[in-house]
């Protein structure tokens, strides 16, 4: 007599809206890791996942919070933070995750994000950087390095613009938990959301992913599995460097690590505070 093995569920599946269920990510797409970091992320702290809001704005990583199997909004394109701060500043009791691509977070949604790190509001940033605007077939965005070929930047010239460096953006706004990874650091990166989640302030992890479909194809850049051989070869682990020193240069180093871990107060504690004194 044969016996049918059972059917084995990813231990994570208990986060996700499996009916969502195959998602939307190109094959060698490395969203699929970083969604199932911040799952590990979750259960490593082992929250009330009842009490986890997960933000996303347009884009293929803005695709991402609609999987999770909790609060989530699906906002506007840029307005993940500012979406994300109106929660946080409703209930400071809900943890907040934004979980969105670098052209939402750093072009059309840049503002947001530096007043929220200005402000040291209690998120979660994890901003996974793929290089590009991957949804809309790749476009440059303000992560895409000098003279990069996109869409809008082909051949033989490239990018006209200069990038911008995510962590430094994120420190020098005044953030106070940053680091990098890339998508093949998975246990790292996870620890570092981990940390994020944990820290009471802006907490700004950028993930370093492929997207073979646009920026790998546009420039030859082979297939998502190389891609990912590539962030192997590249990453340098720097923990600690001043986030100024943190250098990303795609094809020869990019430097990862937590950079910042300082202490300062959070926003909506600050804003209790006054409430507390008006009261008086
Ligand atoms: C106001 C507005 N402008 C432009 C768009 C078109 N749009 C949709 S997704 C996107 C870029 C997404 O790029 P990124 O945030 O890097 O995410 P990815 O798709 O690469 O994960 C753009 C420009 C839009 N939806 N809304």
């Amino acid at each position: 007599m044969t016996t049918t093995p059972p059917i084995l569920k990813h231990p994570m599946l208990k986060y996700i809206r499996e009916d969502r269920m195959p998602a939307i990510y190109c094959p060698g797409c490395s969203i699929g890791i970083v969604t199932q970091m911040i799952a590990r992320a979750i259960d490593n702290l082992g929250l009330d996942f009842s009490k986890v809001v997960i933000v996303s704005g347009i884009g293929c990583t803005g695709r991402t919070s609609g999987y999770f199997k909790t609060g989530t909004i699906h906002t506007t394109h840029g307005r993940a933070v500012a979406f994300a701060e109106g929660v946080k500043v409703a209930n400071p009791e809900l943890e907040v995750i934004v979980v969105s691509g670098d052209g939402d977070i750093a072009a059309i949604g840049g503002n947001h994000l530096i007043h929220a790190c200005r402000r040291n509001i209690d998120l979660t940033i994890v901003c996974i950087n793929n290089n590009i605007y991957g949804m809309t077939g790749g476009q440059f965005g303000p992560t895409t390095e000098h003279g990069r070929f996109s869409q809008t930047s082909p051949r033989p010239i490239g990018n006209p613009e200069y990038p911008f460096n995510l962590v430094q953006l994120a420190a020098s706004s005044g953030a106070t938990f940053v680091a990098r990874w890339t998508a093949t650091q998975a246990r790292r990166a996870t620890a570092s959301i981990e940390k994020g989640i944990a820290k009471k302030g802006l907490s700004f992890i950028e993930v370093v992913g492929a997207c073979p479909t646009a920026f790998g194809r546009m420039n030859r850049l082979g297939d998502g599995l190389d891609m990912h051989r590539h962030f192997l070869k590249v990453a340098e682990i720097q923990n600690g460097l001043p986030p100024h020193e943190a250098e990303f240069d795609y094809d020869r180093r990019i430097v990862c690590g937590e950079f910042v871990n300082i202490e300062k107060d959070e926003y909506t504690a600050v804003l209790k505070q006054m409430q507390e004194k008006l009261r008086k």
